[in-house]
């Protein structure tokens, strides 16, 4: 056969358990031969030195999204998306964020539009739920989660967000009952309430103190209760954004216990400490984050648990607020550490980090790394096999990486709207040079060949975790059932 589109030849192909030499035959949008020795495409790429890797999956990213505390970040479905591509990642999956007071199914159809419209690179997202009334969780969700959208994120903490446990119970029952997975922000809202308080009153108002406020034990309270919640109905929960240590242990606990719970990571945990936020004046807001930055041994701790499975992926957690008064400060010099957007720009860095922190370095190999970066993300929300791996039927989604390229990351350089980079100056080596989307070449030498809307929108099927049969034990059918109206029949 000779009439490949485009063909990769020569390089080095991974998947998430194995390394092979391997060229790749598209045609159209998908992947059509994976052998050696293919002839030569209409168009012909040379990856002789290169890793030939499916393209990166970032399912934990704010896009055109307005935060809880009504903060808009600057990055819209086009410069995000363009970002991701630049970054060797070719899916996102951001939030449709339901604020208190509007319709889910309003919400999921506004934020479809604007992807349509914007998204160079193919795309989902998840919805945010901020309300459980009756046509909230019985018609808009389920009908959403029937159209491919096939799991959601809900808060424990931020006024304006946080669902409490009685919401909570209601939203896992309907997950378990359509099988959708759930995304946790996972904090105490009332610990760091009652601390920021204090803080306050006592002058302490440095961004620093978000860190203080956001002690480590807010995080694992919450997240053993959620956990426990989940066990009523033996659902499966992710935990975003984990951070520190003891949450991590009571993640591990849980899982040897038999609990279905899974979790994410992001470049900034694994690769900046609270030091950073203490800065002169307000330049600490640029490193607020929630969950916060830790310190060393939570670092090491976190790169343990991607290496040992017990977090299953590495997501960006973009959240692209510029550090001025749209953003991170909103009352100028007086902004405290309460006033701060949360969160950081990453979408573009992320796997480059990732690359150069994990593989160059040898913390990981770099199999862990493509299923860090793109196979697990496609398996845990429904992707796979469709993303993720590079095999005949898959879609054409290809990072071609230089192992050895050196780049030095700059705000200047990357493409999104922030204006600044956590990692201003931070050099690394691995760089993903050819970026290929749904068979087309979008990114090759520093530029980019894709037009705004020509990214496609992937419905996605069950999340795995939600697919696996599991026996139920008679207590928890009982309970499950008990998430039925007493006159439904189950
Ligand atoms: N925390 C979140 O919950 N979302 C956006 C970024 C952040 O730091
Ligand atoms: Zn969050
Ligand atoms: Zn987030």
């Amino acid at each position: 056969m000779n009439d490949f589109d485009l063909t990769i030849r020569g390089g080095m192909v991974a998947s998430d358990v194995d390394t092979f030499r391997a060229d790749v035959g598209i045609v159209g949008d998908r992947i059509v031969a994976m052998e050696n020795g293919l002839p030569a495409g209409r168009r012909d790429i040379d990856a002789t030195g290169r890793y030939v890797l499916p393209g990166g999956i970032d399912t934990h990213c704010h896009v055109e999204q307005r935060s809880g505390m009504g903060r808009m970040g600057a990055d819209d479905w086009y410069t995000a998306s363009v970002c991701a591509a630049f970054g060797g990642t070719t899916t996102i999956v951001p939030f449709a964020a339901q604020h208190r007071g509007t319709s889910l199914a309003q919400v999921a159809a506004d934020y479809a539009a604007l992807a349509r419209e914007k998204s160079v690179i193919d795309y989902s997202y998840h919805l945010i739920l901020s309300e459980t009334d009756p046509q909230t969780l019985n018609t808009d969700l389920p009908e959403l989660i029937r159209s491919g959208i096939t799991s959601f994120k809900v808060y424990m903490t931020y006024e304006q967000l946080k669902i409490d446990d009685y919401q909570m119970l209601d939203v896992l029952a309907v997950a378990a009952r359509e099988r959708a997975l759930v995304m946790v922000h996972a904090e105490n809202n009332d610990v760091i309430k009652w601390v920021s308080q204090r803080l306050l009153e006592r002058g302490y108002t440095a961004p620093k103190f978000h860190g203080t406020s956001h002690v480590q034990l807010a995080e694992s309270e919450a997240t053993h209760r959620v956990i426990q919640l989940s066990r009523l109905f033996d659902v499966p929960i992710l935990v975003v954004h984990v951070s520190a240590r003891e949450a991590l242990a009571t993640i591990q606990a849980a899982q040897k216990m038999g609990a279905q719970v899974y979790g994410e990571t992001c470049p900034h945990y694994l690769l900046l400490t609270e030091d950073d936020m203490d800065l002169p004046g307000t330049e600490g807001a640029k490193y607020c984050c929630s969950p916060p930055l830790r310190d060393a041994d939570a670092q090491q701790a976190l790169w343990d648990a991607l290496k040992q499975g017990t977090l299953q992926t590495l997501s960006s957690d973009h959240a692209p607020y510029r550090y001025d008064a749209t953003g991170k400060l909103p009352k100028g010099d007086a902004t405290t550490f309460k006033d701060v957007a949360n969160g950081m720009p990453g979408l573009e860095a992320r796997l480059p980090l990732l690359f150069s922190e994990g593989v160059s370095k040898k913390r990981l190999t770099l199999p862990e790394f493509v299923a860090l970066s793109a196979t697990n993300h496609a398996r845990m929300y429904g992707l796979f096999p469709r993303k993720g791996l590079l095999q005949p039927g898959a879609d054409a989604d290809v990072a071609i990486w230089n192992p050895l390229c050196e780049f030095t990351l700059t705000a200047a350089t990357l493409h999104d709207n922030v204006g600044y980079t956590p990692y201003e100056g931070m050099s690394v080596t691995g760089w993903p040079e050819t970026v290929v989307s749904a068979g087309r070449v979008i990114v090759e030498r520093g530029e980019l060949h894709a037009e705004r809307g020509s990214g496609r929108f992937i419905p996605r099927k069950t999340p795995m975790p939600c697919a696996i049969e599991r026996e139920l034990t008679p207590s928890t059918r009982f309970f499950r059932s008990l998430s039925y109206g007493a006159h439904e029949q189950k």
